[in-house]
């Protein structure tokens, strides 16, 4: 007799994971619904009995760029229930950003809000795209109309680990974007290796409760988030958006928390914030972007609590994380932690030899959460892993004698502002674009919100009526994500310029670095 080989399908060990009471209550949102394991079940399965209606072939990319919602969520894990590939989209991308996104990844589904269906609609047709469903953060749009007649059980379908499950954008040195392919079996791997490493609790166990701030759409708040607390059937207070006063509420009945730092300095800055607000938080977790030392330290003297620093990325997952059992060692600030369990990771130096301990160069991993490859695009995949196959993160450390990690640095030229990364090449290439620009500069400054933000630096073309800082940003306001937008603008004569002719952007980051602090 044959046996059925075994499901590797994500959706299949989260719903495994599903507590034995489905009709408890799995999201809690803001807006004051409620869903339970069961609508969970039924509604994905709805959802992927649409998707499966289509007859897509397979690995077909189910492309989404919808507000934050349960109903999202649930696109989420149908698409995986069903075997295709989900592609989230941040919701900041503008026309001329999405457009490239869907030509590149030629999805055969696209899910927008309403209010984008006319333009979005247009050009995903012109792409190839066959289908396009709105959905919109009340619950309204074609997508669930044209679910909800259809069945509510839907069997997981069969994939390998190796089989894509998503595609996530990230942006590029050259300022292109590329799609990092992650498998069934990246993003089990990397969910279980941090269930274990931080603690997750099952019901049986008293159960979590995560506060659920992030947006969706990127690694952080759909990968490490949502896995962790559907892998372990724990419920999540939901936030359509990240507000300080709603997270502080939450706390108090809640048990775990992962913010990227803004949202922990915008926490520090509400008085309420205290020993007693958190009285039930057993973790809170940081990453995406470094933690200053100094919000480490006040977040625990305000709150008795040391927040868990972590590193990932989208093309690997997380990599790196400090301890959560204090068996396992301190919670270093300033440090990412130790490599996770199974994840080799190496310092090296620019002619690729491994350094000893303690030297700063460039991070290399290798381990079961990296990534499947760029799509479509061998070239850069290759040139991105080394010989003996570990990724070139472009992050600069260091490891200490106990395996710590310490992040110093890029090697990529890329910023990154309240979590999110800003390719300076992408910016400044529109820049260029405008009327009456010679050239431009974009650097990263610190910032006590958004850790850092970009300051744009704009040579006129000789003889060009030079263009206005404001009107620089206006048009950038047009094309460009809102969080890529240089929070300022400066038109001067030139730039200055190594003996090799290369603008001095460390030169430019001194100087402006310094005018934000005399502002
Ligand atoms: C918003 N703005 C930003 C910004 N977010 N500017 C720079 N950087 C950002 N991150 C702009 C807005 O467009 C607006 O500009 C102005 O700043 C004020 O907006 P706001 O209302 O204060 O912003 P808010 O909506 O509160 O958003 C801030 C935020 C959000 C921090 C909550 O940016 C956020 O959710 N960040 C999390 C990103 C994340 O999840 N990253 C994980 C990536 S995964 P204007 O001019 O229009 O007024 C990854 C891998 C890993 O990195 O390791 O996890
Ligand atoms: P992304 O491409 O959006 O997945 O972002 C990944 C990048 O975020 C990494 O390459 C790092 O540069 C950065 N990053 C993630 N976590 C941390 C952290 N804890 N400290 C410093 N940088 C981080």
């Amino acid at each position: 007799m044959s046996k059925l080989p075994i499901n590797a399908n994500l959706f299949a060990a989260l719903r495994a994971g599903f507590p034995a009471d489905l009709q408890s209550v799995a999201v809690e949102t803001d807006s004051g619904l409620c869903y339970s394991w069961q609508d969970l079940e039924e509604g994905t399965a709805m959802l992927a009995n649409l998707l499966e209606s289509l007859e897509l072939p397979t690995g077909s990319r189910i492309a989404v760029q919808v507000e934050k919602s349960v109903e999202a969520l649930m696109l989420y894990l149908a698409t995986l229930r069903a075997g295709l590939v989900y592609l989230p989209l941040n919701t900041a991308y503008q026309a001329a950003e999405m457009a490239y996104f869907i030509a590149d990844a030629q999805p055969a589904v696209v899910v927008c809000s309403g209010r984008n269906f006319g333009w979005l609609s247009k050009l995903a047709f012109v792409a190839g795209t066959s289908y396009v469903f709105t959905l919109n953060e009340d619950r309204s749009g074609s997508l669930l109309e044209r679910a909800a007649p259809l069945g509510r059980s839907h069997p997981v379908a069969q994939r390998s680990c190796d089989d894509l499950a998503a595609i996530i954008y990230t942006s590029g040195t050259t300022g292109r974007s590329k799609g990092a392919m992650l498998s069934h079996g990246n993003l089990l791997s990397n969910a279980q290796l941090l269930h274990q490493a931080w603690g997750w609790r099952s019901a049986q166990e008293g159960g979590d409760v995560l506060v659920h701030a992030l947006p969706i759409f990127h690694v952080h708040g759909l990968f490490v988030a949502i896995h962790g607390a559907l892998l372990s059937g724990s419920k999540m207070l939901w936030m359509g958006r990240f507000d300080v006063r709603t997270a502080l509420n939450y706390f108090s009945r809640a048990t775990l928390f992962m913010g990227v730092p803004t949202l922990y300095v915008r926490l520090l800055a509400e008085p309420g914030l205290n020993r007693n607000a958190v009285r039930s938080m057993r973790l809170f977790v940081s990453g995406s972007a470094p933690l200053l030392m100094e919000t480490f330290a006040d977040w625990q003297e305000r709150t008795g609590h040391t927040i868990l620093e972590r590193y990932g990325m989208s093309e690997t997952i997380m990599l790196t994380s400090n301890p959560y059992f204090s068996k396992e060692g301190e919670r270093k600030g300033g440090t990412v932690g130790r490599a996770l369990a199974g994840v080799q990771l190496r310092v090296v130096a620019d002619d690729g030899q491994a350094l000893p301990t303690g030297e700063v160069g460039g991070i290399e991993v290798k381990g079961p959460g990296v990534f499947q490859g760029y799509w479509n695009m061998p070239e850069k995949t290759a040139e991105e892993f080394t010989a003996d196959g570990f990724f070139k993160t472009g992050d600069v450390g260091r490891v200490d004698a106990q395996g710590y990690v310490t992040i110093v640095g890029r090697s990529k030229d890329m910023i990154i502002s309240g979590g999110y990364n800003v390719y300076p090449a992408e910016i400044e290439g529109t820049i260029n674009a405008l009327p009456g620009v010679a050239e431009s500069a974009v650097v990263g400054v610190p910032d006590t919100d958004f850790g850092e933000v970009g300051v744009a630096v704009v040579v006129a073309r000789a003889g060009a009526v030079a263009p206005e800082s404001a009107a620089i940003l206006a048009a950038l306001r047009s094309t460009l994500a809102n969080f890529k937008i240089p929070k300022r603008c400066y038109v001067v004569a030139e730039l200055p310029r190594n003996a090799m002719g290369k603008v001095q952007k460390n030169l430019l980051r001194a100087q402006y670095a310094k005018e934000q602090v005399a502002r």
